[in-house]
């Protein structure tokens, strides 16, 4: 396999200015004719070939300026792509080639899914389709004709606006699509079939009338009502926020059950995981109902961050996907609890970012070389893109980086550009210089931070000298500082905030002030400091570092004390998690773990307190992850990590019985379903209760909620809680869960990953099982996520078995897998990856599965990208 490198950019040979498409569809035949309006690429050299993308294309014929081209005049290589011999400067190649988009389980380029035909063309779905100088830098206008029968596919749509139908010979129809913004093939889509639209309509703040679709499959119309209402919104904030309005006369979403991502911001026309439409209070959970409102606004705000303005190559994807990302933490930030949202979206970071920055795939935001572009679509890249981002908002406050946007997008528009151009336009917009965080994008590895502090009582003057050092990762052995913007604050010894001046300062400020850490090491001295503060730092995430070596105490008391609500449940976090890791080194060493009873009145105060804010509560109450435990230490032991945290839940449950019961009681829903954020975060502190009782032995109270449950997301809680259960409740449960729910494949997945998490002592003999079952199937990517990935990523103690045997079910399932859909395949076989944090004997099995997955003939390219890495 090749690998594509960032430095090798050069600009396309050819330009498309035109686009002319005419789909004839059929499940074994569909024909694509193109018309491609090229011209030499001015900035290109000027003998460069003529080379048009293709995979997988049967060219029937191919005419320029209408002539037929003769077989000496153009050549199919053998990756697929059309070279044309002596190419003139400009004209007319028209080609038609023949697919079989019912064959193709890859899921990229034209695929059908229960009788319909769908498209997914990022990053490099569109060669699949038609010849095509197939690179986001090449942007053009489409107009598009789709034929199809008119009773298998009723409905025909494309990006852009509708601009004509008609009858056509037999019983076929057709449809056009003119789409007026140019835009790269990436961003090309087809749904056709028989689909049901729910409707509704947007005035946007200049007036312009825009019609809103979703396309669902009949009978799932009813469940799509919190999806068009995220989309609404979304399309309000958008305007509100960065002024940027929506800009054709329809916006559809088409929603499918084959998917391999979450969903596809193609311009007018989004393609989207089913996971991410539809939703029913009997059949979504509060966290269904959250992913929908961020999906549907992700890819809403790409139309700006992406599509007007997109990427001028692959290693630029941050550009879009980053910025975008931001911006959906920012639309549910406001749109429910800021500080909640933040917490979640740190913890999902340490849960995926940190570790990939840690591991074998570890990359910069902006990557330096690729052999499978399909690999990056990452939590470094999205994630940690969108941290820097925010660093830069940090920076430079929010009516700079608006002021940037603006320019940003008025400077670049209809253009395909750089982080580069990203940066330059919030460095101008500010007058700040961001040259130093260019580095943020350019350097892999997470960021360590360590603070040390000194008080003169004397001179009343505190000095906090801040430390940062990042550790090597693959190809990056030295790093250098990069600009971290600390968010802090002091607290005198009673709680209270102490106003700060720094020395050369004229005045104290009161609340949060961010210092701007540059250097390796750098003090800061504050002037009038009447006692020993307690530093606060880090408020809100200020930076995607870990900061280190906070001693107890001080945890203790900012969990208590600090303002930022980000620092009081951060501080809770670390200090149980030093707590536990203490436990786990006392299990290994075959002792019995010790209580700290401060945890168990954490617990209680939270309790306490937990009327103000349910969901700040529910956070507070849950103990660190296993994985976040696993990634504090020096060599992971994730048998015992679950053996103690389990142990823990239950000495709390116990101890803190009485109070959590009282809380569950009085936490009961009595009014109908609602999803506002109150009543979310009240459901969720009462599951976390239940979770707590049921760890204490109270098995037949999740059987009550589970029976009596009449939302998913209780009826889910309770059913996770069972199924760790060795009770006859949790066969029973399980079967009436399924009795209940066969019929719809997102709840089904829902089972299936259920199991996959549960800790039994037969868990492998169970994967096994589930594996057979006659609902599972594997060209399913929700479905294959559901049991293989949900095993792999969320059952470390069972993944992680001894005996090797939770290592060897995911290779054989990525080794089956990867002929269907090797995206999908190279995704699942990341956790096998992480080797080097085991202990050698499990390194050593997990590395055996590595090498016979990389033995297998005829891997992907992109399993091979990841099996050869993670082996070097
Ligand atoms: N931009 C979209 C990425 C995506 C994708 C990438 C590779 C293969 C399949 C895919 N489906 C969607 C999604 C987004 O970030 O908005
Ligand atoms: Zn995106």
């Amino acid at each position: 396999p090749v690998t594509i490198r960032r430095g090798d950019y050069a600009p396309p040979a050819y330009l498309v200015d035109e686009v002319a498409l005419e789909f004839r569809l059929d499940p074994a035949a569909t024909l694509v004719r193109a018309r491609l309006a090229l011209r030499r690429n001015p900035a290109a050299a000027p003998d460069a070939p003529l080379r048009l993308d293709g995979e997988g294309l049967q060219l029937v014929e191919a005419r320029l300026d209408g002539a037929v081209l003769p077989p000496d005049r153009c050549r199919i290589g053998e990756d697929g792509a059309l070279t044309l011999l002596d190419p003139p400067a400009a004209g007319v190649l028209e080609t038609l080639v023949r697919i079989a988009p019912e064959s193709n389980t890859a899921l990229s380029g034209l695929y059908t899914s229960g009788g319909n035909y769908y498209t997914q063309c990022e990053a490099e779905g569109f060669r699949r389709i038609t010849f095509f100088p197939d690179r986001p830098d090449v942007m053009s206008r489409y107009e598009v004709t789709i034929t199809a029968d008119r009773t298998l596919c009723p409905v025909l749509l494309s990006n852009g606006n509708p601009a004509g139908s008609g009858l056509g010979d037999g019983n076929t129809h057709w449809a056009r699509w003119v789409d007026p913004h140019p835009k790269p093939s990436y961003l090309f889509a087809l749904v056709a079939g028989d689909l049901v639209n729910v409707a509704d309509r947007f005035t946007t703040r200049s007036g312009r009338e825009v019609a809103l679709n979703i396309w669902v499959r009949r009978g799932d119309e009813d469940r799509c009502g919190h999806a068009m209402d995220s989309l609404k919104r979304s399309m309000a904030w958008d305007e509100q926020v960065f002024g940027l309005e929506y800009d054709l006369d329809v916006f559809n979403i088409a929603a499918v059950s084959d998917f391999n991502m979450g969903a596809m911001e193609n311009k007018g026309l989004n393609v989207f995981n089913t996971k991410y439409v539809l939703a029913s209070p009997e059949s979504a959970t509060d966290g269904d109902w959250q992913g929908i409102e961020t999906v549907v606004a992700h890819e809403y705000f790409h139309n700006w961050t992406g599509n007007r303005v997109t990427c001028r190559d692959w290693f630029q994807l941050s550009l879009k996907e980053g910025l975008t990302v931001f911006r959906d933490q920012e639309f549910s930030a406001d749109m429910g609890s800021r500080a909640v949202k933040r917490i979640r979206d740190v913890r999902g970071l340490r849960a995926a970012q940190f570790p990939e920055d840690a591991g074998p795939m570890a990359h910069p935001v902006r990557p330096d070389s690729y052999i499978e572009i399909d690999n990056f679509y990452t939590p470094t890249v999205y994630q940690k893109g969108a941290e820097v981002v925010r660093l830069i908002h940090t920076r430079i406050g929010p009516a700079a980086f608006r002021r940037g946007m603006d320019l940003y997008i008025a400077r670049n528009d209809n253009q395909a550009v750089t982080i580069e151009d990203f940066v330059a336009a919030m460095q101008e917009a500010s007058g700040i210089d961001l040259s130093a965080f260019m580095g943020w994008y350019d350097q892999a590895g997470t960021p360590e931070l360590a603070a040390e502090d000194r008080y003169d009582p004397e001179a009343r003057r505190y000095t906090l000298t801040l430390r940062q050092s990042t550790p090597p990762t693959p190809g990056q052995p030295a790093k250098r500082p990069l600009p971290i913007p600390v968010a802090m604050g002091l607290l005198g010894p009673d709680g209270a905030a102490l106003p700060t001046r720094l020395a050369g300062e004229n005045a104290a400020q009161s609340g949060t002030r961010t210092l701007l850490l540059e250097a390796a090491e750098q003090s800061f001295t504050f002037e009038d400091v009447p006692a020993p503060p307690v530093p606060s730092l880090l408020r809100s995430f200020s930076a995607p570092v870990r900061l280190q070596g906070v001693p107890r105490e001080q945890l203790r008391f900012l969990a208590v004390h600090d303002s930022d609500p980000f620092v009081r449940w951060e501080s809770g976090q670390q200090y149980a998690a030093s707590v536990m890791l203490e436990m786990v080194a006392a299990a290994q060493r075959g002792e019995a773990p010790g209580f700290d009873p401060a945890l168990a009145e954490a617990v209680a105060n939270t309790l306490a307190a937990a009327e103000a804010d349910p969901a700040f509560a529910a956070e507070a109450l849950s103990l660190p992850g296993e994985g976040f435990l696993a990634d504090q230490m020096a060599v992971a032991d994730p048998v015992a990590i679950h053996r103690v945290r389990q142990g823990l839940r239950a000495e709390i449950g116990r101890r803190c019985g009485p109070a959590l019961r009282a809380a569950y009681g009085s936490l009961a829903e009595t009014g109908p379903y609602r999803i506002d954020g109150r009543s979310i975060g009240r459901r969720a502190l009462r599951n976390a209760c239940l979770g707590y009782l049921v760890a204490a032995g109270d098995a037949a109270l999740a059987k009550a909620q589970f029976d009596a449950a009449t939302n998913m997301t209780d009826s889910l809680a309770a059913l996770s809680l069972l199924a760790d259960a060795a009770t006859p409740a949790r066969e029973e449960a399980l079967a009436a869960f399924h009795a209940r729910w066969r019929g719809d494949a997102l709840v089904l997945d829902k089972w299936f990953s259920i199991q996959a998490m549960a800790d039994r002592p037969d868990a492998i003999e169970a994967m096994r099982q589930l594996y057979a079952h006659p609902d599972f199937d594997l060209r399913n990517p929700n479905r294959a996520r559901a049991l293989i990935g949900a095993f792999a990523a969320g059952n470390p103690a069972h993944f992680h078995a001894e005996s090797g045997e939770g290592y060897r079910f995911l290779a054989d399932a990525v080794i089956a897998l990867d002929p269907i859909n090797g995206s999908i395949a190279a995704r699942l076989i990341g956790p096998l990856g992480q080797w080097r944090r085991q202990a050698p004997s499990r390194g050593a099995l997990m590395r055996r599965e590595l090498q016979r997955v990389l033995d297998t003939p005829n891997l992907s390219k992109g399993t091979f990208e990841k099996a050869s890495k993670a082996l070097l």
